[in-house]
């Protein structure tokens, strides 16, 4: 191997010795990455309402706090097929921040999680969520969630958001989020009564005609993050 090293060294002098201009060709370059950790500030703003979602629209409408993490691709908060955590459930079910938080701490114990951000609930539609998220080279992504409230263990939120294009941090990204079926509770209206899910089901994009009306997706929420 040394000796194979060796000759091709020869002979890229050799060809260089001959005359070559251009000279070796240059390697390619390696991914870019960002360099410095960067800070988001993360906004939601509901666009569910009674008018957009008039199925069965229920009283005393609101969003629990948010609640998200900076991670990378060994975590995640939550996977449209994958059971949820006991952090989604009672998250989706009650709008508990708690244990997701607890879920997350392990998560960056681990080193697979960066930073836990969270918010007080939204009553009022006029208002936002907001929070600041701080993510590094090698926690570029984002999940964020909050209960969707009264439910049975419905939420929005999103996940594996990647802040970094092309080498950089992004200055702005804006999605809009639709509802989501945590798979935790069976009950089929907002105000239903508890009837727990044993086992757990896997996440679902909820299908419901509280959320797709005339087969058309209606998003219940957007999410801005604009770099600080
Ligand atoms: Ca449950």
């Amino acid at each position: 191997m040394r000796a194979l090293s060796a000759t091709l060294v020869v002979l890229s002098l050799t060809a260089c010795g001959k005359g070559s201009k251009s000279g070796p060709p240059a390697a390619p370059p390696a991914a870019p990455t960002p360099a410095a950790p960067a800070e988001y500030t993360v906004i939601i703003k509901s666009t569910w309402t009674k008018t957009t979602h008039p199925f069965e629209y229920p009283s005393g409408a609101h969003f629990s706090g948010m609640i998200g993490a900076s991670h990378n691709a060994k975590y995640s908060i939550f996977a449209v097929g994958r059971r949820p955590t006991p952090g989604l459930e009672h998250l989706s079910e009650e709008g508990k921040h708690s244990p997701l938080d607890t879920e997350i701490r392990t998560a960056i114990d681990q080193g697979n999680a960066l930073m836990l951000f969270e918010s007080g609930g939204l009553k009022n539609w006029k208002d936002s969520m907001v929070a600041t998220v701080r993510v590094d080279p090698a926690h570029s992504l984002v999940d964020v969630v909050n209960m969707v409230a009264p439910s049975p263990d419905w939420f929005t939120g999103a996940t594996n958001v990647n802040l970094e294009e092309n080498g950089a941090w992004v200055a702005r990204k804006t999605l809009t989020l639709p509802a989501y079926d945590s798979g935790g509770d069976d009950g089929k209206t907002y105000k239903a009564p508890d009837r727990d899910t044993n086992p757990k089901k896997p996440t679902t994009r909820a299908a419901n005609r509280h959320f797709v009306i005339h087969g058309r997706v209606k998003p219940v929420a957007i999410l801005i993050f604009v770099r600080k």
